[in-house]
């Protein structure tokens, strides 16, 4: 069984982070090791959310894994807390890198044109730092320009987002993908760039006029663990999309749904005829 290393938060409550992480790669069949890098109350777009930051018990951790001679086949990030945790982070994937370790890093900040609550330019800076030793990096568009300093734009062309993308490359990951990237009317989907290949991939589904927080968290984890499970970085792509989209149309259909985060509860089992 493959095993997977995911380092975020764990929001109590709030559908995202590890919360998502940990059910939908260990779903797929990977052995998913956690650690968190802190606790809060909710996700920060609750009001009043707590926060226990956990930077203390990342060496430990990491040392005592070490002294066990565990390894990884992928290491995967999303949101983090400071600047300080990521040079800790990056410090963590170096210690257990090996040639048959992916590195995936989704650099969770911001969206929609704006930095989360906790994050500034520095972080932004910081979190680039990240991305050059990742081999997989999946940021949304609004991460991108921050990252890259282009300027973030709501309307565009394929030009703007191979633009990003090339500017992606320079930061040194080996496949970059884009999410929420929408190249025809009515549709949306991922552009990536593999510059081993110097290739683009796009895959666009049917755009669904709601967003969910969570959302970007359920993709990644679903491409981790499709990638684990053997699948091409294309494929994993594809069906993460897919599977996103479906569990936002699912959720749409509740009327009970709690408005921080999607039911990806039910649509796991959905996830496994993909
Ligand atoms: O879904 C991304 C995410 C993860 N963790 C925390 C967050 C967010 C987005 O706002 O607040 C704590």
């Amino acid at each position: 069984m493959k095993r997977v290393l995911t380092i975020q938060d764990i929001s109590c409550l709030g559908k995202c982070s590890l919360t998502i992480a940990l059910p939908v790669i260990s779903a797929l069949g990977v052995e998913t090791v956690i650690l968190p890098t802190a606790v809060l109350s909710t996700h920060t777009m609750f009001k009043n959310f707590t926060v226990k930051d956990l930077s203390d018990q990342i060496e430990p951790i990491a040392k005592h894994w070490k002294d066990e001679g565990v390894t990884f086949d992928a290491i995967y990030t999303g949101y983090l807390g400071t600047i300080e945790q990521i040079e800790q982070i990056k410090t963590l994937i170096r210690t257990f890198k090996t040639e048959d370790t992916l590195v995936i890093v989704d650099p969770v900040m911001a969206d929609n044109g704006k930095l989360y609550p906790a994050f500034d330019m520095d972080y932004v800076k910081k979190n680039a730092e990240l991305c050059a030793v990742a081999d997989i990096i999946v940021p949304n568009i609004t991460e991108a320009s921050f990252m890259t300093g282009i300027e973030y734009r709501e309307e565009y062309d394929t030009g703007y987002i191979k633009e990003l993308l090339s500017a992606l490359n320079d930061l040194g990951a080996g496949i970059s993908v884009l999410t929420g990237v929408s190249t025809q009317p009515g549709k949306t989907g991922v552009m990536g760039y593999d510059r081993s290949t110097g290739e683009y991939y796009t895959y666009q589904n049917q755009r669904i006029d709601a967003s969910y927080h969570g959302t970007g968290d359920l993709f990644s984890s679903t491409c981790v663990g499709e990638i684990m499970r053997g699948k091409d970085w294309r494929d994993a792509m594809r069906i993460a999309a897919d599977y996103t989209a479906h569990t936002i149309e699912v959720t749409l259909k509740n009327p009970k749904k709690p408005w921080y985060g999607v039911d990806f509860e039910a649509t796991i089992p959905d996830l496994l005829e993909m």
